[in-house]
């Protein structure tokens, strides 16, 4: 079975790809199986070394807007792309629009060891 963490992998880590065309989120939305029934509103896909990634966890302790969980931001600003589903877009026909942004990330985290489990947001 799927882990948390390897979720968080598959629907948010691309460290090897450093340019995107339009086309990417329409792409990975596919390809990483991130789709959903209904289409996912939004998901963001990072382009930096998963071991960066995973050190967010290791601090930048901050208040997270709902209850619970653990929040950590980056100490540094990411490259992500935000794939935003277009309006009007109805499952299966999910169509995504792509935006490139450098913005500072916020996780969750869990597990022993103690790495990202969900994208909260970025700022
Ligand atoms: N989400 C992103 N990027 C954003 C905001 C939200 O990927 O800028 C995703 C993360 C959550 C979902 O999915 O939207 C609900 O917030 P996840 O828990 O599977 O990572």
């Amino acid at each position: 079975k799927e882990t948390q963490a390897d979720e968080f992998l598959r629907q948010h880590m691309d460290p090897d790809t450093s340019k995107v065309t339009a086309s990417y989120c329409n792409t990975m939305m596919k390809l990483r199986n991130v789709m959903g029934e209904p289409c996912k509103p939004v998901n963001t896909f990072i382009h930096e070394p998963l071991r960066d990634v995973q050190a967010i966890c290791l601090k930048g302790d901050v208040p997270c807007k709902n209850t619970k969980s653990d929040c950590h931001q980056s100490s540094s600003k990411m490259r992500i792309t935000d794939c935003r589903l277009k309006k009007g877009s109805i499952y299966p026909q999910c169509d995504y629009e792509t935006q490139q942004k450098r913005k500072y990330i916020i996780v969750t985290c869990e597990g022993n060891p103690y790495v990202p489990v969900h994208f909260v947001g970025s700022v």
